[in-house]
């Protein structure tokens, strides 16, 4: 079986609108003219080409027994499907969980389902990265659950800054000393849109990279 291509994934996600060029507004008030929505990445064959490469990169950066977290909503169907491909294509059988959006006052309680994560290190999966809002929540989370990040692996890095004039990875990654991951960056993006897109797509991605992008 192929590994994952970054390429490939921009493909179908264009094909399928979870990859979409225009206007669109973020979370963090920026502009964008390109947003990426996984919540589109409804169909089977999306999710396994999504859990193919989380579980590669996984299987490649992480070490001894692996733990994994997706956050709710998004990150729930995803960290399922990862640990299902950990399991079948790489033989590596990883805990997973995630949490409840409202806390349960009765039965089990509590806003933690699936592993038990007090004391562990876990991993962090994600859809996207921008100013790094979602991702600092996330971890105030696991903190709360008496769980340290091993890293994080998102779908797509923006490549934007921060809260400074870092990147919100590297902010990220520079706070919580793990790695910082990305199925797809801003860049393959561009280089997509160079080769396939209009001039005018294309000019619209290196305006926005100039103002909002970081290395
Ligand atoms: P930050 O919290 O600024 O890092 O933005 C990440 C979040 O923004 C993601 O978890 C999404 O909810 C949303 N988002 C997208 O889903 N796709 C995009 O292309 C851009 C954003 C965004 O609003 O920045």
């Amino acid at each position: 079986m192929s590994a994952f291509s970054p390429q490939q994934f921009i493909e179908a996600a264009l094909k399928n609108n979870v990859l979409r060029f225009g206007e669109f507004t973020l979370k963090s008030g920026r502009i964008s003219p390109y947003f990426f929505n996984a919540g589109l990445l409804a169909t089977g064959e999306l999710l396994s080409l999504l859990a193919k490469g989380y579980a590669e990169t996984l299987a490649k950066n992480a070490t001894d027994d692996l733990v994994i977290f997706g956050a709710a909503y998004k990150g729930i169907p995803f960290v399922a499907a990862t640990a299902q491909q950990l399991w079948q294509a790489h033989g590596i059988n990883a805990e997973w969980g995630y949490n409840r959006k409202e806390a349960k006052d009765h039965g089990e309680g509590g806003v933690l389902v699936g592993a038990d994560l007090a004391g562990k290190s876990v991993w962090v999966i994600d859809d996207v990265m921008t100013a790094g809002t979602a991702m600092r929540e996330v971890v105030a989370l696991l903190d709360n659950a008496g769980a340290k990040v091993a890293g994080v692996v998102v779908a797509l890095d923006r490549k934007e800054k921060g809260q400074g004039e870092q990147s919100a990875i590297a902010e990220l990654a520079q706070s919580l000393q793990v790695p910082v991951l990305a199925l797809v960056t801003m860049d393959d993006i561009i280089e997509y849109v160079a080769n396939q897109g209009t001039p005018q797509q294309l000019a619209q991605m290196i305006d926005y990279r100039n103002q909002y992008g970081c290395d």
